[in-house]
């Protein structure tokens, strides 16, 4: 969780916003800069949505197959969301529905959440 990354990402991003995990995996936030949290906006089914602190260290136990779309509460007006495919994107369709609603929310960069779920790998 940045402020800024290196070169062309621009403000307020995860790096990586786009991971393509394995199930069984984990994820780790971690507040390189202050001021950042990060919440599920769509979970796999069977999946428990999840939050993670301001300014701390958090993990995500990725138990199902399928895609997670967050994004930071405080800076989600600026565009920062991620995205994490766990094995198949057995919720695609889902999340393609959600999507447009939470774009609506980010005034700047709206554009990432489209080149991030462009990402998602379809088998
Ligand atoms: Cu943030």
């Amino acid at each position: 969780m940045l402020n800024y990354g290196s070169g062309k990402d621009g403000g307020m991003i995860f790096q990586p916003a786009y991971i393509h995990a394995s199930l069984g995996d984990t994820v780790t936030f971690i507040p390189t800069h202050s001021g950042h949290n990060a919440q599920s906006y769509v979970v796999p089914k069977d999946a428990k949505q999840w939050k993670t602190p301001l300014d701390k260290e958090y993990t995500v136990a990725l138990d199902q197959e399928g895609i997670h779309l967050y994004y930071c509460p405080p800076h989600l007006m600026m565009g920062m969301v991620g995205v994490i495919q766990v094995g198949e994107a057995k919720n695609l369709s889902l999340v393609e529905k959600k999507a447009p609603r939470l774009r609506a929310k980010m005034a700047l960069k709206p554009e990432r959440i489209d080149a991030l779920l462009a990402n998602i790998q379809v088998p």
